[in-house]
């Protein structure tokens, strides 16, 4: 970390949050109804939303139904789809931190490089762009999904039409009868390919491995509905609850071969009721166990795919020309627009080298390229540091809003366990995150996201999966919960 000579005296502040998406709103909430009011929030970006902001795509939307996901504690009786779209999703989020007093606690346009541990102080020292920062407690809420991956394709600085990432959407680049790319097939490219296709000229899609695609079933929610969850708000919670219920259900065949079977023929099925082309429906086969990349929800990717103005080009990307792509079968695909649907950089966090903890050791020295924590939140050797969305709290079958209310709990539970011992500072004891990250591991060895037969962004570059939670969300809450106080040094 750099700390910059002519800048202005630290701020300060109990507690820091980086971040202005779920988690660091949900954080921000909860630490006032604590009675902690001393926080400030940096937001690199001029709002707030996180992902739900930076994702612009068109037909960007939840993949999980918005009853759940959304926070416990502001439930909308106004979603007007079961998956909502971005902007409904924002909007809600915009309201709930207003709602709580929570604006005016954010610094926009304020992007922190770094931290380093002051061991005399007992706090961090946060550089951002306006400056210095000194907080006693530090909240990573800056998100899994929110720095995109650009793979290093030759020539793509070459290419002279527009081209961009799905969360850095470029709106003011015209689409209506040109020829477009899409690189890559994940959850961002199956929403943006059928949003995109009714318009474009010609839609490529450049497809290095099938996603298995379950139907979504999004559709609107009547008024009536809404004016019932408005009014007898319990009903929406009694809907939260039943898909709660069916989500935790929906885990079982990430681990169970059998329950896995019958999600094999739905998707099976899926597919050969939209693509009738058998040479296209063995494109889209993937041949990895279903679920071991993350299983997408899609009504119109596979309808979008069979029109005629799309191919779906499954040889590798080998170069990229001024206007055009050519692949390893040597054919020369022409295009204006070229978007990068590749995903992001989930498991090689960028603050990961200039978070610095105690004796010098910043969090990529610590982790060697496998991202590890104590109950997903907080890191040895790093005391007073939270991380929101951390290390193995990612789901392949749930809402993500449950997990990071359940981490905020635990970060509350650590705050108040370090004020009753009196103390400045908490960390984990290593020996503890050791035990927590060997039984993650080992419970992780069967399941099809490790043993599934593919390579997906929940592995970590030494090949270990640090990214997933491998059980349902109620024993992570359960978890999560309780401080186990044996578990925490304090000083
Ligand atoms: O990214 P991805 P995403 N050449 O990493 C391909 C969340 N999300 O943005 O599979 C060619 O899944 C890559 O190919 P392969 C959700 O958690 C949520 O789509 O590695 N292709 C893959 O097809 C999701 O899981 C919502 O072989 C290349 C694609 O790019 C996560 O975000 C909506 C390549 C990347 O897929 C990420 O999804 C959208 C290369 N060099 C997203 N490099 C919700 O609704 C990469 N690819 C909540």
């Amino acid at each position: 970390m750099t700390v910059p000579g002519n800048r202005s005296a630290p701020r300060s502040a109990r507690v820091l949050i980086i971040g202005t998406g779920f988690a660091g709103i949900g954080m921000a909430i909860r630490l006032r109804e604590r009675g902690i009011t001393d926080v400030v929030i940096l937001e690199r970006a001029a709002d707030l939303g996180g992902t739900w902001r930076d994702n612009r795509y068109p037909g960007c939307a939840c993949d999980v139904e918005s009853t759940l996901y959304s926070f416990s504690f502001a439930p909308n009786p106004g979603w007007t789809r079961t998956f909502s779209p971005q902007p409904e999703i924002q909007a809600y989020l915009r309201r709930v931190a207003d709602d709580h007093g929570i604006t005016p606690l954010i610094r926009f346009n304020d992007a922190v490089d770094g931290a380093r541990w002051d061991e005399p102080a007992q706090e961090w020292v946060v550089t951002s762009t306006s400056g210095l920062w000194r907080a006693q407690h530090l909240v990573m809420a800056n998100g899994a999904l929110s720095d995109p991956s650009v793979p290093p394709l030759p020539g793509l600085d070459q290419f002279t039409g527009a081209s961009f990432h799905t969360a850095q959407w470029d709106a003011e680049v015209p689409l209506d009868g040109r020829r477009v790319a899409v690189i890559g097939t994940g959850a961002s490219a199956i929403q943006v390919i059928p949003a995109i296709q009714p318009r474009v000229a010609r839609l490529i899609v450049l497809q290095r491995t099938p996603a298995w695609v379950l139907p979504r079933h999004d559709r609107a929610v009547p008024a009536w509905r809404r004016a019932l969850y408005a009014r007898v708000p319990f009903t929406q919670r009694i809907a939260r609850g039943a898909l709660h219920a069916w989500h935790e259900m929906m885990f079982l065949p990430f681990r169970h071969p059998l329950p896995r079977r019958l999600v094999q023929a739905a998707v099976g099925w899926h597919l050969a009721a939209q693509v009738r082309d058998p040479q296209l429906r063995r494109a889209l086969r993937p041949t990895y166990g279903v679920g071991c990349k993350r299983l997408l929800l899609s009504d119109d990717y596979y309808p979008a795919l069979v029109r005629p103005n799309v191919e779906v080009v499954t040889s590798a990307v080998e170069r990229i020309g001024a206007h055009a792509i050519t692949t390893a079968d040597g054919r020369t695909h022409g295009i204006d627009v070229l978007i990068l649907a590749t995903g992001f950089r989930v498991t090689d966090p960028i603050l990961a080298p200039t978070i610095i903890g105690r004796n010098g050791r910043s969090l990529a020295d610590a982790w060697q390229g496998s991202p590890k924590a104590y109950m997903g939140t907080t890191v040895a050797g790093f005391p007073n540091l939270f991380m929101l969305a951390g290390p193995n709290t990612g789901l392949g079958h749930s809402s993500v809003v449950l997990m990071a209310e359940a981490q905020i709990e635990h970060v509350l539970g650590v705050l108040a366990l370090a004020e009753s011992r009196h103390v400045r500072a908490v960390e984990p004891r290593a020996d503890a995150q050791a035990r927590y990250v060997a039984w993650i591991d080992a419970s992780h060895a069967t399941t099809v996201w490790n043993a599934g037969g593919c390579r997906s962004w929940y592995l970590d570059r030494t090949g270990r999966n640090s990214t997933l939670w491998p059980f349902g969300v109620d024993r992570f809450r359960r978890l999560a919960a309780r401080v186990a106080a044996d578990d925490y040094l304090t000083a």
